[in-house]
């Protein structure tokens, strides 16, 4: 490559015009394997730090195409980002199957056992915009395209399995309304305020999602420890065109953990992209997140028998009446190259189903059928989106659809239509018949009509069933939940409306939240079902009920000090390790702590920027002073303190002082989930308590 050799001129600033910055040295030139910088066009790029400018300090030339091109591309690197689930994160993995479902499905995902397909997840937030925080009170997306060999097959969920609306003509309402409200553009990221109560108080369908969203399932310690779901009833169809229903589902292997509000409000601020850093970092240690896929298979009997509608999507099939049958594995093992190609490039679609899987005649997932095709026009500028990477099957693609903007393949052929009598290359592709995506053959009638069937109206069992199938602790979560968004509610009418919903679903509940909001109970609101059926609790539907007792996936945060004892804080960083779960270590400064035995030990983070809602789990090792000069830290007392309230376990080893500067010296007292660490079996002890659940009966209140 030539470059043109300059004569250095001194700049006003005494520098010379060839003088790059200050880290020069380190500014390598192309040669040996640094690639050359080029234009778009292939052009090898001289210099890259100066405009091409007449005189020294002259204008810039027009003619300075390399510049032209590089401000022409960044003028428009942005794109729409999506309408709803804007802020997201993903990665690539594989889904192994089982065993085969041929009798349920011909789709090869489920041909044989051990099959693997290509998968790409992206979870999300609903509400927020692109760059708002991870752990906004919010329904997680958790979508998984399948590159199956048969196409794509795009199962398009939530980690909540029922929704706020059973009619897609309601959707743009409730985006609406849950959105930054528009003439003053906030909040963000909230359901908490007016026009988002406003809608769910006047739409009693959405009554029993809201119960969902008010729970701990809507604040996600991961997306790791998440479940997914289809929500909506598909049809699996087998290969003599056999068709059942079917609700998938997804459970993580990690078990399920969410964290409590409070440290949700915090971590938004210490780090907004928890989730999305846990993802990346978990995958990056080659701790593969896994959820196992399951299903809820069933007939038009089992349809017929069953209390609720199978089309409603506010309505799920408890596990205990419909047990989810695990038919394989996904594993999530790759990070993305490149956030915006593949996460933000990334086209779901739920009409994306390759032979074997069909649609029900839910409305909500007929409306979704349309609206995904169209977004990704707004969204990604071209109808060719499907040959981007991350969006193109990996099975062969071949059609009549011919150019358009940004078409990246050279198609073949002279006939671009059928019929046509040509053959080979020329003529193209032929329909399959049978062999192809052939829709369930179902018998309709009825009136044309805007109608929404009987069948959809009991808006409140459900919900009810929900509510008494949660723990205390977690009843209490809800309530606090509700409280707090309808107080951040400006207009008393609509927390009283809500409120007035809330008496169908429990009294206990509508109670407790209108004590909370110092309102005076209101009427029920009149309910469209003669009878709100009393259903059995489905503990299933708990998530502490079901919590797995471990530690693996999760983090503890050690706080160190100076003259902490060596081999304790490695009998902790073995023990941790021995968990499969991971830890930082904290100091007061990130440089790290100078351990007793003279050594010393650097930190991950500094106490400042490392609070412990971090954490799952914290532990002080303090030195000679049992931590005193740890508790001089304001940083260090709310370390403590706040694990202490956010029902943590807690170890302590010398670390009397700084418990009492924390002032947590007598409320600690008793306490089984403060372990002292002093020796080898106490680690093991302390980490065995880790996997325990929290200390949720810790007397401090919601
Ligand atoms: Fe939707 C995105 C899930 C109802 C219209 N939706 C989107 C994403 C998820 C869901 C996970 C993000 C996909 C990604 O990561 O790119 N949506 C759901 C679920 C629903 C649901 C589980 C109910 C059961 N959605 C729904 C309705 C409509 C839409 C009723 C419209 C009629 N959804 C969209 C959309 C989005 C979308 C506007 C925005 C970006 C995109 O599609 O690609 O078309």
């Amino acid at each position: 490559m030539a470059t043109q050799k300059k004569t250095p001129k001194q700049s006003p600033t005494g520098q010379s015009a060839e003088v790059r910055g200050a880290g020069d040295e380190l500014h390598q030139r192309a040669g040996g394997d640094v690639p050359a910088l080029t234009t778009a066009q292939g052009a090898p790029i001289a210099d890259d730090q100066n405009s091409l400018r007449a005189g020294d300090r002259g204008p810039t030339l027009l003619e300075d195409f390399a510049l032209r091109e590089k401000i022409f591309h960044f003028d428009h690197e942005r794109i729409p980002e999506r309408i709803v689930h804007a802020r997201g994160y993903g990665a690539h993995g594989v889904f192994e199957c089982y065993e085969p479902l041929t009798d349920l499905t011909k789709a090869s995902v489920f041909a044989e056992a051990g099959k693997q397909t290509e998968v790409f997840v992206r979870f999300s937030t609903v509400a927020g915009n692109l760059g708002s925080f991870d752990l906004a009170r919010d329904v997680r997306g958790f979508a998984t395209k399948f590159y199956t060999d048969e196409g794509n097959w795009d199962l398009v969920g939530n980690n909540i399995p029922v929704f706020f609306i059973q009619d897609a003509v309601k959707f743009p309402d409730l985006v609406h309304s849950v959105k930054e409200e528009p003439d003053r553009g906030f909040p963000q990221a909230q359901s908490a305020h007016d026009t988002f109560w406003d809608f769910a108080s006047l739409m009693p369908e959405s009554t029993h999602m809201t119960l969902w969203q008010m729970s701990d399932r809507a604040i996600p310690r991961s997306f790791r420890m998440m479940q997914g779901f289809g929500v909506h009833t598909f049809r699996f169809v087998n290969a003599a065109g056999k068709s059942s229903f079917v609700k998938f589902h997804w459970t993580p292997v990690l078990g399920m953990q969410s964290v409590v509000w409070n440290e949700a409000v915090k971590i938004n601020g210490a780090d907004p992209d928890f989730h999305r850093r846990d993802l990346f970092e978990s995958i990056e240690a080659g701790s593969f997140p896994q959820w196992e896929l399951g299903v809820q298979v069933f007939d038009d009997a089992f349809a017929d028998s069953f209390e609720f509608d199978i089309l409603d999507p506010t309505k799920l099939i408890p596990e205990e009446l419909l047990p989810v049958r695990p038919v394989g594995l996904m594993t999530l093992n790759r990070t993305v190259t490149n956030v915006f190609a593949e996460i933000e490039q990334v086209a779901f679609m739920t009409q994306n189903v390759p032979p074997g899987i069909d649609f029900s005649n839910d409305p909500l997932l007929q409306g979704r059928n349309f609206s995904y095709l169209d977004t990704q026009l707004s969204r990604l500028g071209s109808t060719n989106f499907t040959q981007i990477p991350v969006n193109a099957p990996r099975c062969p693609v071949a059609h009549f659809q011919r150019d358009g903007h940004m078409q990246m393949s050279t198609q073949p052929g002279r006939a671009t239509y059928e019929p046509n009598s040509f053959t080979g290359v020329d003529g193209g592709p032929r329909e399959v018949g049978e062999s192809g995506h052939v829709p369930v053959e179902e018998e309709l009638t009825g009136a044309k009509r805007r109608i929404r069937s009987e069948s959809f109206a009991d808006h409140y069992s459900q919900a009810r069933q929900f509510w008494i199938s949660q723990t205390p602790v977690e009843q209490d979560h809800i309530v606090a939940a509700y409280v707090f968004e309808l107080g951040k509610c400006q207009i008393e009418a609509i927390r009283a409306r809500m409120v007035a919903n809330l008496r169908n679903v429990d009294e206990q509940l509508a109670t407790r939240v209108a004590e909370g909001l110092a309102l005076d109970l209101p009427d029920a609101s009149p309910a469209k079902v003669a009878t709100i059926m009393d259903i059995e609790a489905s503990p299933a539907l708990s998530l502490l009920g079901r919590a797995k007792e471990t530690f693996e996936g999760r983090k503890l945060g050690l706080v160190v000090g100076d003259g902490a004892d060596a081999a304790l804080v490695k009998a902790v960083q073995k023990a941790v390790k021995d968990a499969k779960a991971s830890m930082e270590i904290i100091a007061v400064a990130v440089g790290g702590a100078t351990l007793a035995d003279g050594s010393k030990l650097p930190a991950d983070q500094a106490i400042a920027g490392a609070p412990s809602v971090l954490y799952d789990a914290v532990a002080v090792i303090g030195g000679e002073d049992g931590g005193a000069a740890l508790g001089k830290e304001p940083a260090a007392r709310n370390f403590l303190n706040d694990a202490f309230h956010h029902y943590k376990v807690i170890g302590l080893g010398s670390a009397d002082a700084m418990v009492k500067a924390a002032g947590l010296d007598q409320k600690i007292e008793g306490d089984d989930a403060v372990l002292q660490l002093d020796k080898a079996a106490s680690v093991q002890a302390f980490l065995q308590r880790c996997a325990k659940p929290r200390k949720w009966d810790r007397p401090i209140g919601v």
